[in-house]
């Protein structure tokens, strides 16, 4: 550290954080670079550990945005592995955004807790049906179709090959002879007995018989450890979910406390106001263990309104998001970096870590809005179109898409996604979003490991090894500036190429 410039020496150039932002005009991330600092450490020796709430410490500083198409449970067991967090959105039912938080609590490295089941009635096209659907054979066949009742057998490839009459009952041709584990096994005694009996698939039973899980062969090769995973205390993935400020609220938050949930969302466009300091004094007064993330704001004013009502973090936001036209339409909002530093500024001197949400479409973004302040950074489109998120692939131009909307967007809000937005079920509903489509980005799995290693490169050329340090220098005027003129801009961007191909996210 003593090898940056310290402030009221000669060497110090650039600017301070302070200085960058006091200019009267809306910054984005684009619109200044940091300056690098000395180099002593390797990026493996830097640690991205930061502060999701008050109570909520992680390994990593990123974490996918509460919207219908980018988290559900698949969304955020993979971002919990990797170390950071998914927010279950509510564009659902209360039941249905209780069953995606129970998948991910219940997650357990390697094995399949809800299986897709047929029962015996059931007939080999159905088979093929879920094969097609679902790429996978070798299904636990129980005595109704679903986890209620018995295990009763398993169909294979094997045992339907040769069937020519795809309509005959799956009860005639499964195999009966099961091998079985009980509940309560380890996954490496599971491995072993699937090395041994050399099966496909070990169905783990409880005591009354009935399916509780499934282990596959194919998958033990794939099973990675992952040693930043975000876990409770008893050892639980962590997992969010947003809630409105609507009444139904209320409920959702009870049973989603009784489901152990470990941070609450409340998911408002425009989050400084009377509905949502009630909930926030609410849920910390009745439900004291969950940390309670409001938002969004992008002043300091708003700031203050909710840490006041007992905010553990903040949501910092409004109009950046790739698919959002707020501020186009409402003509309120505020330029995303000017946002992320006044709030944070803020925040930072009553322990409150803010999240830095939505216009992150590259790592120099989450560079950026980690080094003007933010804890986190939350992202829409960059894990839309991953295999994680919600909803299927489809080809167009001979190109993998998969669908991203915004919350507000009219086709969300038919489905319940206006909750966010006071639109107090309008006949007119004015959109605030579009929909569209991204390309395939592969796994999360693959993708956050590129995101944190060139993270890591970022760190070591700004001279810093933690995030801790990055804001304490930050505070104390050490982290320096500048700004970027429209030609600077356009000269650090590829330029006088006839042609080039862009690096792909898509990481195998
Ligand atoms: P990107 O990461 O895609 O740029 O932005 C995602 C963020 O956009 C979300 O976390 C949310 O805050 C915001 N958002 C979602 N739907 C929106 C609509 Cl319709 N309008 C404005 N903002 C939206």
């Amino acid at each position: 550290m003593s090898n940056h410039p310290q402030p009221g020496t000669e060497l110090l150039d650039g600017v301070s954080g302070e200085e960058l932002f006091s200019v009267n005009m809306g910054l984005t991330y684009r619109d200044f670079l940091v300056l690098p600092g000395f180099i002593d450490f390797n990026p493996s020796d830097v640690e991205l550990d930061t502060k999701l709430s008050k109570n909520i410490s992680l390994k990593r500083p990123l974490m996918s945005s509460p919207m219908d198409t980018v988290t559900e449970s698949e969304m955020a067991i993979a971002q919990a592995l990797m170390g950071g967090i998914g927010i279950i959105h509510y564009n659902n039912t209360i039941e249905e955004q209780l069953e995606q938080v129970r998948k991910v609590k219940r997650f357990e490295n390697g094995f399949i807790k809800d299986p897709v089941l047929l029962s015996p009635e059931h007939t080999v096209a159905d088979l093929d049906d879920v094969k097609e659907r679902h790429g996978f054979s070798g299904i636990p066949i129980t005595e109704d179709g679903t986890a209620n009742t018995k295990l009763v057998g398993i169909v294979t490839n094997r045992d339907v090959d040769f069937e020519q009459d795809r309509s005959t009952k799956l009860g005639k041709v499964m195999t009966k002879e099961l091998i079985t584990a009980n509940q309560g096994i380890s996954l490496k005694e599971a491995n072993d007995i699937l090395r041994t009996s050399k099966k496909g698939k070990l169905p783990i039973v409880d005591k009354q018989g009935k399916l509780v899980a499934l282990i596959c062969r194919s998958d033990l090769k794939k099973n990675k450890e992952f040693p930043h995973a975000s876990k409770d205390d008893t050892k639980r993935l962590r997992v969010g979910a947003a809630i409105s400020t609507l009444p139904e609220s209320l409920e959702r938050v009870s049973l989603l406390s009784q489901i152990g949930v470990d941070v609450i969302i409340i998911d408002s466009a425009q989050g400084n106001s009377s509905y949502q300091i009630e909930m926030i004094q609410f849920i910390k007064k009745t439900y004291p263990a969950i940390d309670v993330i409001a938002g969004n704001v992008v002043t300091q004013g708003q700031a203050a309104n909710l840490i006041a009502a007992g905010a553990d973090g903040l949501r910092i936001g409004m109009g950046p998001g790739s698919i959002c036209i707020t501020q186009d339409t409402m003509a309120v909002g505020r330029a995303q970096a000017t946002a992320v530093y006044k709030t944070a500024h803020y925040a930072s001197k009553h322990g409150v870590p803010v999240i830095a949400d939505g216009g992150i479409s590259n790592i120099g973004d989450i560079a950026n809005a980690l080094a003007i302040g933010a804890s986190m950074c939350m992202m829409g489109s960059m894990f839309a179109g991953t295999k994680e998120a919600p909803g299927e692939y489809f080809y167009e131009n001979g190109i993998r898409l998969k669908r991203y909307r915004g919350m507000a967007s009219l086709e969300a809000m038919n489905k319940g996604g206006d909750k966010r937005y006071f639109s107090e079920s309008q006949k007119i509903k004015v959109a605030q979003g579009v929909s569209g489509y991204v390309v395939d980005k592969g796994s999360v799995l693959n993708l956050i490991p590129y995101l944190v290693q060139g993270l890591k490169q970022s760190f070591q050329d700004m001279g810093f090894r933690n995030v801790t340090d990055l804001h304490t220098a930050l505070r104390a005027g050490r982290v320096r500036f500048e700004r970027r003129t429209e030609s600077a801009q356009a000269q650090g961007s590829v330029h006088g190429l006839y042609s080039y191909t862009k690096p792909s996210m898509r990481v195998e």
